[in-house]
Parts: C-alpha cells; sequence; structure tokens
C-alpha cells in the first residue's frame, strides 16, 4: 500500500466546499512524510508546512461549528479584519499551504505522467523544478531560491523517492505510480477548490517572501 493512499483525500460534495476538519485531518499526515526524505533541508519546509496547519487549526477550534468550511474561515476573517486582510490569520496559513499542496500536486503528477531527464532517469530534479517554477518560485525572493536550490541538490533519487511513497517496500514502479495517480483525484480537485476560492474571494497576494 502507498503512503499517500493510507489517508486519501476526500471526494468533494457537489457545491466543492472543503470541509475544515476532514481537509485538517488529511493534511496533517503530509508533514512526516518528509522525515523519509533523508535530508534536513527538508526540515524547514516540514515546519512551514506545520505551521501553517497548527494556524489553520487553532482559527478552526475557536469555533467549528462556524468554521466548518475552509471558506466559513476565509470569509469570516475578510469580514472581521478590514484592511490587513488577506494578509492575516488563517486566510495567510492557507494561501501559504495552498501552494506547497499545489506543488506537490504538480510534482506527483509530473511523475505519474512519466516526464523525465533522459541523460539521468534516476533524478526527480526536472519534475521537481517544474513544480516548483509553477507553483512557488514567483513568490520566493533570492535567498528562498537559493534554500530550494540547495533542497533540489539533497532530494532523493527517483527509485528512492518512490520507495519511500511505498513505506519502504519494493513495489514496481508501475505499481506505485497506479497509487500515486489514484491519490491524485481527490487531492487534485482539492487543490482547485481552494484556488478557485482564493480567486473568486479575491484573497490571492502575489508579493514575494
Ligand atoms: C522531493 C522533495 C523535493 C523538495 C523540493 C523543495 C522545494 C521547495 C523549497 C522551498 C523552500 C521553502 C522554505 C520556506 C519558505 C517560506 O518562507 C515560505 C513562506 O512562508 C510563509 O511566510 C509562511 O508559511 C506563513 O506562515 S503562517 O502560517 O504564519 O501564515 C507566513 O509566515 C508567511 C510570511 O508572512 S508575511 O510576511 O506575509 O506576513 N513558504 C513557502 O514558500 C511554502 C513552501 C512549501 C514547499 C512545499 C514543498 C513540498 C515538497 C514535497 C515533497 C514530496
Amino acid at each position: 500500500m502507498s503512503l499517500l493512499l493510507d489517508n486519501p483525500f476526500q471526494e468533494l460534495p457537489p457545491d466543492r466546499a472543503v470541509d475544515t476538519d476532514l481537509f485538517l485531518e488529511t493534511v496533517s499526515h503530509i508533514p512526516s512524510f518528509f522525515d523519509c526524505l533523508g535530508s534536513t533541508v527538508f526540515s524547514v519546509i516540514k515546519s512551514d508546512i506545520n505551521g501553517n496547519i497548527t494556524k489553520i487549526r487553532a482559527v478552526y477550534l475557536k469555533d467549528p461549528a462556524k468554521y466548518v468550511t475552509l471558506q466559513a474561515i476565509v470569509e469570516a476573517e475578510r469580514d472581521a479584519h478590514g484592511a490587513q486582510w488577506p494578509k492575516v490569520g488563517a486566510t495567510l496559513a492557507l494561501m501559504w499551504l495552498k501552494r506547497g499542496l499545489r506543488f506537490i500536486q504538480i510534482l506527483l503528477q509530473s511523475l505519474a505522467d512519466g516526464e523525465r531527464d533522459e541523460n539521468n532517469p534516476n533524478l526527480i530534479r526536472v519534475n521537481i523544478t517544474k513544480a516548483y517554477e509553477q507553483a512557488l518560485k514567483k513568490y520566493h525572493g533570492w535567498i528562498v531560491q537559493k534554500i530550494f536550490r540547495t533542497a533540489l541538490l539533497a532530494a532523493p533519487y527517483r527509485s528512492n523517492f518512490l520507495k519511500a511513497l511505498s513505506r519502504g517496500e519494493e513495489v514496481k514502479e508501475e505499481d506505485c505510480l497506479a497509487n500515486v495517480r489514484q491519490f491524485l483525484v481527490n487531492y487534485t480537485v482539492t487543490v482547485d477548490a481552494i484556488y478557485e476560492m482564493y480567486t473568486n474571494l479575491n484573497a490571492e497576494l502575489d508579493y514575494a517572501v
């Protein structure tokens, strides 16, 4: 069984509202995945993602009935914070978290689609770079882009990465990629729905850190 399918994302309802409690429960399993990646450079990323999740959960727990969907949180903060919003609270945390989730989506999709560097077929740098350029690069100044280049050098080999996704078991590449494709179905719909919500509510910012 794939690590990803231990905690799969659920199908969204017809209105594509994302249930906060379910989302937080599912996404909270992602940071532990960094432990299988080997290098300490990933601990920076793990702690950033953990920080986002903790911040969203703290808001949710103040009033779970009121904040039943992610959109309810973002709208409540918009109404409460005036000009400070959207650079505030759970709205800011989810803005960044969704970018990390998009990065993961593009990386996994690229691997599932068989995109690879024909000269270095056991490296996943082309897949990681694609994900970075599409999901994160424009939000990063040169210092963070340098952290990315360090992380890229520490990236696991393709075979080790797929093995980590399969909980260290020797699984055929095609079987592992089939699990990745299955995971991506609801995951992609969820990430797309959060992006759409940010666009509709005019909650997206494009400053770089
Ligand atoms: C196979 C592995 C490949 C890994 C390749 C890694 C590529 C990514 C490398 C990027 C390194 C990023 C390190 C951290 C960067 C952070 O500075 C940024 C901005 O962080 C936000 O800053 C915080 O997240 C916010 O936190 S909040 O919850 O309190 O709201 C907030 O602090 C904000 C600044 O606030 S403000 O000044 O606006 O007031 N974070 C990112 O760019 C997200 C990085 C996600 C990377 C996801 C990588 C996943 C790899 C998965 C591998 C399977």
